[in-house]
């Protein structure tokens, strides 16, 4: 089968991506950076047509065996042990549950729809537009660099902040019941940890929507959302255990090319790493000063 086209994968009338000059791309462009600007979230309504949507999660429903499931108890850092540094009721020593999946890179065909949109260079155009950077690069990971996020009736992704600057997904099913996006907009700062207002939404149950600075997202299966959740703290919410599942498309893109992650990291999300990233962790160690 031969790839989709850009028009079957994204509603080039509402969103012109292949004519960055008209006025509704340049309407989209500033609505989006309105969003990132003022919250760090930017929601782009049905940017994928319905016919693509069920494609879409066909091939995630096809991949779905290879999904690698983790539970752990986590901090919002992505840490499990107790830190003897800080005190027992702190953001750093309060582990909640993690239990979901990610489908890893190297389950899509290429041709494929998932594989198409990730890699179409009219979206990577217009997310550098929005993200108000010179240019996009899909990061060349080749198990994190297009994934889809696998939540499992009783699964949760719990309260988190995102290593990567950004992120940019797709919502493909949704839960009948839970499953909800929810953030605190720049809870934390470069130079501010903000720990006593993190502990307060840590604490705060399963309920928030407008407390405690939390917004919950109404997310649509084909909305596209672009984050910025280095300082946002976010979850998703459990997935009913009488719902279908959640299932997302994370697209993950980087502003220099070539960038692949860490072995430790790599491991932790996926349970395996690949040549390329014990490759280039060697090549990190041999780029420093050292004599080999
Ligand atoms: O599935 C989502 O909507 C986002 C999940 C998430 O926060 C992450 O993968 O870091
Ligand atoms: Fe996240």
């Amino acid at each position: 089968m031969s790839a989709p086209t850009l028009t079957q994968l994204i509603d080039l009338d509402a969103y012109p991506l292949d004519a960055p000059d008209s006025d509704r791309y340049r309407d989209a462009v500033g609505a989006a950076r309105s969003g990132l600007r003022s919250v760090g979230c930017a929601v782009v309504r049905n940017l994928v047509p319905e016919p693509a949507v069920r494609q879409l999660n066909d091939e995630i429903t096809a991949a779905k065996s290879t999904t690698h499931y983790s539970t752990e108890v986590i901090n919002p850092y992505f840490h499990t042990t107790v830190n003897p540094a800080y005190p027992d009721r702190h953001p750093v020593n309060t582990f909640i549950e993690r239990s979901s999946g990610f489908i890893p890179g190297d389950s899509w065909t290429s041709g494929s729809a998932i594989d198409t949109l990730f890699r179409s260079p009219e979206l990577g155009r217009f997310l550098a537009e929005c993200l108000e950077v010179p240019h996009l690069h899909c990061y060349d990971d080749p198990l994190a660099g297009l994934t889809a996020n696998i939540l499992d009736p009783g699964q949760q992704f719990t309260w988190h902040f995102d290593t990567n600057e950004f992120a940019v997904t797709v919502l493909v099913q949704e839960a009948d019941e839970g499953g909800l996006f929810q953030y605190a907009p720049n809870i934390r700062s470069a130079d501010d940890e903000g720990f006593d207002a993190i502990q307060a939404v840590l604490e705060g149950g399963e309920v928030l929507d407008g407390e405690l600075g939390v917004h919950a997202l109404d997310l649509r299966p084909g909305d596209l959302q672009i984050f910025r959740g280095r300082y946002s703290l976010h979850r998703v919410t459990r997935v009913a255990s009488t719902s279908q599942p959640r299932h997302a498309a994370i697209f993950a893109y980087t502003r220099e090319a070539g960038v692949i992650g860490r072995v430790e990291r790599t491991r932790q999300l996926f349970g395996r790493v690949l040549p390329a990233h014990e490759a280039a962790e060697r090549e990190r160690v041999r780029s420093d000063t050292l004599l080999d």
